[in-house]
């Protein structure tokens, strides 16, 4: 078992007083569930790829088959995953705090399967798939195709994700925005903090008076600014910090 994680005694004070918190997370949250990062090298067929020339419009237009294969596989790795002690501790917090706003860069779902409830998915769902000429959301359709097409226009299906070079949501990039903002405490989880513009929101919350906590094993951009950088895995140190909130009553 490794070493308990400390948690300054402040902290725990703040987190048993704030009025509103909200959390930003990373796939670092989800490492612990076996979900490879995006900084983690990927296995097998997909080692030589990387990530951010995979999810984007161009390689879809260059190569549908491999990004529909592509993500074929994460979503099988993300069904055969299970959330961790982290997500479950987020769900937690949310419970006890009077208002809390998950606001995620992952794509895998995990936080609504560990009892999150309002979780804002900044970057779509992986587990969805939809019209790439439509935009709608398509659950029947052939899944011989590779990728299969829309059973309403026939153009190929995508995973209703937000690659590289598109526009976020505007709904859910305002909310997080709003959340980041109006909050007194704000935990920045499992993110290395480089893509935009989710990577200013703990900036937001900074410029908005919030204490800013950070859990990470590494350093990253926002760790100078941060108030507190809890160093270590998330699925450790967010039990640990709702156990002290527990047991602090
Ligand atoms: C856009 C879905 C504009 C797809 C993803 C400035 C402003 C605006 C845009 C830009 C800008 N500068 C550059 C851009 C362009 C770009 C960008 O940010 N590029 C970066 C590389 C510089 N941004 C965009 O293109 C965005 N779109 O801005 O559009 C626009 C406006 C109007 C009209 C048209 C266009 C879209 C970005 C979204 C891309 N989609 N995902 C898919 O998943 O397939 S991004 C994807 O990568 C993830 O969602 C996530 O956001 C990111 C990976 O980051 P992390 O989650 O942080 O993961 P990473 O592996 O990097 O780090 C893991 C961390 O966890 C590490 O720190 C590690 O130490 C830690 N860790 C490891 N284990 C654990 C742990 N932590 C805790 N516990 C553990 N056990």
């Amino acid at each position: 078992m490794n070493e308990p994680v400390p948690i300054p005694r402040v902290l725990v004070e703040a987190l048993r007083g704030a009025r509103a918190i909200t959390v930003l997370t990373g796939s670092g949250v989800s490492a612990e569930s076996g979900v490879p990062t995006f900084r983690d090298a990927q296995t097998g067929l997909w080692a030589r790829y990387d990530p951010a020339d995979l999810a984007t419009p161009e390689a879809f237009g260059r190569d549908p088959k491999l990004v529909w294969k592509w993500y074929e596989w994460r979503r099988k790795l993300v069904r055969e995953a299970a959330p961790n002690q982290g997500h479950f501790a987020l769900a937690e917090l949310e419970r006890r705090a009077p208002r809390f706003t998950l606001v995620t860069q992952n794509v895998d779902g995990l936080h609504r399967r560990a009892g999150s409830g309002d979780v804002i998915e900044l970057h779509g769902n992986i587990t969805r798939s939809k019209c790439s000429v439509e935009n709608a959301i398509v659950e029947d359709y052939d899944p011989e195709g590779a990728p299969p097409v829309c059973p309403n226009c026939g153009a190929p299906l995508r995973s209703d994700v937000v690659w590289f070079g598109e526009a976020l949501p505007a709904d859910a990039l305002r909310a997080a925005s709003d959340a980041a903002r109006a909050c007194d405490l704000f935990f920045s989880v499992g993110t290395s903090g480089v893509v935009q513009p989710a990577a200013s929101l703990p900036f937001e919350a900074l410029r908005g008076g919030a204490t800013v906590v950070e859990v990470n094993p590494d350093d990253t951009p926002l760790t100078r600014s941060a108030d507190y950088a809890l160093r270590g895995k998330a699925g450790e140190v967010l039990p640990a910090l709702v156990a002290a909130v527990r047991d602090s009553v």
